[in-house]
């Protein structure tokens, strides 16, 4: 890669991402901006606003280029990306490569070479951007997997910035990993980043076996060294001379804990979640699915358990329902149209079957609802289900635990799903074991208050402690931290 010289008046914190944390608006007049506060943005907000802050990434509208613009106290700089690389970088090789084959190949991973010349582009368009608009020694903290290259190009480009990345899905053991073709290139654009951060310790491990195997790089505790040799042509560079060393560790991501409670007890709030109950009939037991519409989140499984106990005489039609919720996701993939065919299916099956007059079993939604809607059915729920197949955390699982302020309620938790290892008080499943989901949602059904009451307050508190705020702050003072400790170590060897 060509140096690129820091500009005048540059941003020395910058965010990452394929998306921006805004949508457009072409209802009005004139098109304008929405903010759409994610996670992320709640995260990194305080650290935008003590430093000279940057948001980079795609506007969402293929084929326009924005100028960067302010909102929200925010600076985004758009990324442009036309049609056919929608299709080949983001639908193709991140989304119908790279998500399944870092889920488990639940589906068959598809390689198409035409996806990776294009995901390779907007990579390197992506690390231009971030090199015209860091100032010197800046912060950079690239964010998942769309983004993997971005690291190395971006040290090629600028040398003096901090590079940190956070994969937000899991990453696969090597025995899965190894079927990529461009498996070399992905791990050698992450290690460009001093530090590399996962959900799960296991992720972390996951790819420091990778780095081992693949590239022949060794790796100490947490640290990979890093060879100068840095031949892209080559599987095995030159592992003699070491000058620096990257660290690849978990920073498992959270919630506004505190922000969500509130909600949570806002009394309009409150009054929406009884409505709700009456709407739904006043049931003696609501059960709630809130997922995007994913093959990897454990729907049609969720929903053969739950068929199943009203066939079985364990749970009455008459007094329970469920509520799912799947959120319209990434519908011009092919397998996206399938899972929505086959939970739809599903959901046509088991209300025909079981469903009364007036009273169906399940409640089923195909579509997105604002954040208080979100919570008063978070507090209408006795029992959240999450039954993902593979999950980097599962934020869904800590917002239904956030928003339980009376203890009152019950989550069945996978343990295939990141946010196990923090909700460890959940009532923990397999997806796969059809009959213990089974034995898993009758026990929270009917668990007792006491039971209840002690498993929710053990998570609760856990995450009153362990919120976004808490996970960026953890991974930056980290960030700040490795890259002295690296060029340390590195001096020493
Ligand atoms: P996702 O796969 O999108 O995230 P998740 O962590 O559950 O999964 O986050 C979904 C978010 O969307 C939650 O905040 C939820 O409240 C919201 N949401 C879902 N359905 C909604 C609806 N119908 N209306 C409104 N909001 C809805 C990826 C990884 C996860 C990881 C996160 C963060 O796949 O494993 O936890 O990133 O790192």
């Amino acid at each position: 890669s060509t140096l690129v010289a820091p500009p005048e008046d540059g941003a020395d914190f910058i965010v990452v991402a394929n998306r921006l944390p805004v949508d457009r608006d072409t209802s009005g007049e004139t098109p304008s901006w929405r903010t759409s506060p994610g996670g992320l943005v709640t995260g990194v907000a305080p650290v935008m606003q003590t430093h000279k802050g940057a948001w980079i990434g795609w506007a969402g509208v293929a084929d326009e280029e924005f100028d960067p613009f302010d909102i929200d106290g925010m600076h985004l700089v758009p990324v442009p990306l036309s049609s056919e690389e929608v299709r080949r970088y983001y639908e193709g090789f991140s989304n119908a490569t790279l998500w399944p084959l870092y889920h488990d190949v639940i589906v068959p991973p598809e390689f198409h070479r035409t996806w990776w010349n294009s995901y390779r582009t907007v990579n390197r368009r992506f690390a231009e951007a971030v090199a015209r608009t860091a100032s010197e020694g800046a912060t950079v903290w690239v964010h998942d997997y769309q983004l993997q290259l971005v690291p190395y190009l971006l040290r090629g480009m600028r040398p003096d910035v901090r590079i940190g990345f956070f994969n937000h899905i899991p990453f696969p053991p090597w025995e899965i990993f190894a079927q990529l073709p461009w498996r070399a290139q992905i791990l050698r654009g992450l290690l460009g980043a001093d530090l590399i951060g996962f959900q799960r310790p296991a992720d972390a491990q996951n790819f420091r076996r990778a780095v081992r195997i693949c590239l022949g790089l060794p790796s100490s505790g947490n640290l990979v060294k890093i060879p100068a040799a840095e031949d892209p042509a080559s599987e095995l560079g030159d592992t003699t001379t070491i000058t620096r060393t990257a660290e690849a560790s978990a920073f498992p991501i959270s919630i506004d804990t505190e922000h969500l409670a509130q909600l949570a007890r806002d009394p309009q709030i409150c009054a929406r979640a009884k409505e709700i109950r009456a709407e739904l009939g006043n049931p003696e037991t609501i059960l709630l699915g809130v997922d995007r519409m994913d093959y990897t989140k454990g729907i049609r499984h969720r929903l053969k358990a739950y068929g199943e106990l009203f066939n079985d005489g364990v749970l009455d039609p008459g007094t329970v329902t469920l509520v799912q919720i799947a959120t319209p996701s990434r519908e011009r993939i092919d397998q996206y149209q399938q899972i929505r065919t086959d939970v739809e299916l599903a959901v046509g099956r088991i209300n025909g079957e079981y469903s009364g007059m007036g009273h169906p079993v399940i409640h089923y939604f195909h579509h997105s609802y604002p954040r208080d809607e979100m919570t008063a059915l978070y507090i209408a729920a006795d029992v959240m289900l999450v039954t993902a197949l593979r999950d980097g955390m599962n934020l869904v699982a800590k917002e239904y635990v956030a928003c339980q302020t009376d203890d009152d309620g019950v989550l069945v938790l996978s343990e295939f799903a990141g946010a196990a290892e923090q909700l460890t008080q959940a009532v923990m499943v397999n997806p796969h074991d059809i009959s213990g989901l089974k034995s898993r949602i009758a026990a929270a059904v009917t668990m007792d208050p006491g039971e209840k009451r002690a498993r929710m307050r053990a998570m609760r508190e856990s995450l009153a402690e362990e919120d976004v705020r808490a996970w960026s702050d953890a991974f930056l003072t980290r960030l700040q931290q490795t890259d002295r400790a690296g060029q340390a170590e590195a001096a020493a060897l």
